[in-house]
């Protein structure tokens, strides 16, 4: 018999930092069949579970944080990157954008997970503002020709810019679709020349506990890690993107360089990105840490692979009301299905 949390808890994060610690029957039934009866709307609202605790705290704690809410200064959503001499020029429209509607920028820019500066989906946008973006240099190492350090203006001037208006699918069964403005993956790794032993690329996120409240816990160990094999990295759709809609990419969508793969669970898609390392050896990631049992080192999207705690058959655009069934590979199979010939991804997820 197990006792589980039928709110919004999808990383069990509750349990980490004992928010549930009281069990209170409200948020948790006992049950033999973990997984049963999850919704996808129970899933997407971490913030209204927090709330809803916070709630049930007692009426006094209630009032306080009420009066606070109504007190504190009205977010202005529309955080952009501090260095306004930055400008995106010349950027083509690449291949693979989806013709879907994206959604707002509002939305794409408030509704974060950005653990590093904070675990609430509206936390990152709000804290944002002491996160220092220049200058940033992103360091290149392990098995290449050409390592390196290169500033993070060069790299984006050296390079041809692209839009790519990308399905993006949160391993927590929501979706958004969002024009970013990157440089393929492929035309980065090129220029470093990896070694024929080079078979993983990592990806490290800045480590800096002062600029990043998050990492002053223990909920994840930091700093975040990604990586992908060599050749889904080689792919023409995984970009580091630098940019959103046209702009400078906003800090609390992970400036002023990160990974998108939008074939795989948002969760790959690592943030603020200072290291690109070539590895022989498949690197540990810091989800699949975290919980092997629910985040796997490829984590494509996958109708047919439920997370432990949760189906991922449908998903629920933001913005939507309704739910829409889940694409194998994100709507991408016809670019990245063959990179899985021969590997059974209900086990190797
Ligand atoms: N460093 C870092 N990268 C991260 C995360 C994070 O917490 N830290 N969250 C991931 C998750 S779970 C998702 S869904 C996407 C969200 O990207 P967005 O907020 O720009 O939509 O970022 C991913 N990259
Ligand atoms: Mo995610």
């Amino acid at each position: 018999m197990m006792q589980r949390c039928l709110r919004s808890c999808p990383r069990n994060i509750h349990k980490k930092l004992f928010i549930c610690k009281e069990r209170k029957p409200m948020l948790f039934k006992k049950t033999n069949n973990p997984g049963s009866d999850i919704k996808w709307y129970d899933i997407t609202d971490k913030e209204k579970y927090i709330n809803r605790r916070k709630f049930i705290k007692g009426a006094g704690k209630t009032v306080l944080a009420v009066v606070i809410t109504l007190l504190a200064p009205r977010f202005i959503p529309s955080v952009r990157a501090d260095d306004k001499e930055v400008k995106l020029n010349d950027v083509k429209k690449g291949r693979y954008s989806t013709d879907e509607i994206p959604n707002k920028f509002s939305e794409a820019t408030t509704i974060i997970n950005f653990y590093e500066l904070g675990i609430g989906r509206y936390d990152a946008a709000r804290a944002v503002k002491d996160f220092r973006i220049r200058p940033w240099t992103l360091k290149i190492d392990g098995l290449v020709n050409r390592p390196g350090t290169i500033d993070i203006d060069k790299l984006i001037r050296r390079h041809q810019l692209e839009e790519r208006i990308y399905r993006h699918r949160c391993v927590e069964a929501w979706s958004m679709v969002i024009p970013w403005v990157g440089i393929p993956l492929a035309d980065i790794i090129k220029d470093a020349e990896p070694a024929s032993n080079a078979k993983y690329i990592k990806f490290t996120t800045l480590y800096d506990p002062e600029q990043m409240p998050g990492q002053n816990s223990g909920i994840l160990k930091w700093p975040y890690v990604e990586a992908l094999r060599l050749d889904e990295a080689m792919n023409p759709l995984a970009i580091l993107a630098v940019g959103m809609y046209g702009e400078v990419l906003p800090g609390q969508n992970g400036a002023p360089v990160r990974l998108i793969v939008p074939w795989k669970y948002g969760f790959k898609s690592i943030k603020s990105i200072v290291r690109i390392s070539f590895t022989s050896e498949m690197p540990q990631t810091t989800w699949s840490l975290a919980a092997p049992g629910e985040y796997g080192f490829y984590a494509n999207v996958n109708p047919e692979v439920d997370h432990p705690r949760w189906s991922q058959k449908y998903e629920r655009r933001i913005g939507k009301k309704d739910r829409n069934p889940t694409i194998i590979f994100n709507g991408y199979g016809k670019h990245v299905a063959h990179l899985y010939d021969g590997i059974d991804l209900r086990r190797f997820y």
